[in-house]
């Protein structure tokens, strides 16, 4: 699918959005500013090319991989940034963004994302829902669970594995002893399509026709990104003892971003100037965004109990009175 110039320079403002997203939080992380951070540098072509063939209808799962992918939807990063600082405020209401809460356990939201694009299906509403998770994910039996169901039922879903080639330390060789995770679609008898996953067009175009074929009624596809994790996992993560450096090194060099800015920049529609407005743009979200976070109060240690009992155990019981006391 040809996509119109204004569309274009919105698809990178998208990647420039979540790049800078990645950068800031790296950074909010060392200075104490948020938790543990799991690092999505150069998996925004997956990110931001899938979601761009999504309306405003459709529904994102997302996994803690694609943790700033509300962005796309206009989320505040605010939000998602209390979400790495363990705040409430972090939590949004899925039904205000159509984005599902960040599923950390591996593979468990794709049965949700399939259960709700069969609910979409029965009530005959619009909308398809589209579910992201990695290469590990695939040998989980949430992942089986959700893409057989989704399959028998011909749900509108659109299963987006981000083929990174290592599930933290797990190189995909010791994954699975499937040819390509593309395959996979086979047997559940739906369609499976591989792409580069540095290629935002060619992400895009995939899931293009991924979420047609879905709204016509033609059931769930598989979508294998490929590319190679050229960043640690996660910000507790010393990728030095495991990985091969020199493949990363190579990696980073072909990182998506700056490809997708040269095929603009080679059509004559971005130059110095809009590289740098554009950036400045994301870095101001993100600063303003770092200081609403901060402004935050702290939440109410209560919360932590508040869904957890329906008749509190005694000594919990004893300190809730203690902190109501208090506050
Ligand atoms: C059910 C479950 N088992 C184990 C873990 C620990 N864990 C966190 S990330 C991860 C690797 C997942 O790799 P992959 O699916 O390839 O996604 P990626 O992190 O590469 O995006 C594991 C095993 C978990 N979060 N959930
Ligand atoms: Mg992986």
């Amino acid at each position: 699918m040809r996509l119109a110039d204004e569309a274009l320079l919105e698809l990178y403002r998208r990647m420039v959005l979540l790049r800078v997203f990645d950068e800031r939080a790296l950074v909010y992380h060392r200075q104490g500013r948020i938790g543990t951070y799991a690092i999505a540098w150069n998996h925004e072509a997956i990110q931001a090319g899938a979601t761009f063939a999504l309306g405003e209808d459709d529904w994102i799962f997302p996994s803690y991989r694609e943790s700033p992918i509300g962005l796309v939807r206009g989320m505040p990063p605010a939000t998602i940034l209390q979400w790495w600082r363990g705040h409430p405020s972090g939590w949004w209401n899925p039904l205000d963004w159509n984005v599902a809460s960040i599923c950390v356990p591996i593979g468990t939201h794709v049965p949700h994302a399939a259960g709700l694009a069969w609910g979409k299906k029965l009530k005959s509403e619009p909308g398809v829902a589209m579910v992201f998770f990695g290469d590990g994910a695939t040998s989980e039996g949430a992942f089986h669970e959700g893409a057989n169901f989704a399959a028998v039922m011909q749900a509108p879903l659109v299963l987006v594995c981000n083929n990174n080639s290592w599930a933290i330390s797990t190189p995909l060789s010791a994954q699975t002893h499937a040819e390509t995770l593309a395959d996979k679609a086979k047997g559940y008898g739906m369609p499976g399509v591989r792409v580069d996953g540095l290629d935002v067009l060619a992400v895009h175009d995939a899931a293009h026709e991924a979420v047609e074929r879905a709204r016509a009624g033609g059931g769930p596809t598989l979508i294998e990104a490929v590319h190679y994790r050229a960043a640690p996992h996660a910000t507790a993560d010393d990728p030095r003892a495991y990985i091969d450096l020199e493949r990363v090194e190579e990696e980073r060099k072909h990182e998506c971003l700056g490809r997708f800015e040269a095929v603009l920049r080679e059509r004559g529609l971005l130059d110095d100037e809009l590289v740098a407005s554009v950036r400045r743009e994301a870095e101001a979200a993100m600063r303003a965004g770092i200081a609403e976070a901060e402004a935050e109060p702290p939440p109410d240690p209560r919360l932590v109990f508040e869904h957890a009992y329906a008749d509190p155990p005694a000594e919990i019981a004893a300190l809730l009175e203690k902190e109501a006391h208090r506050g």
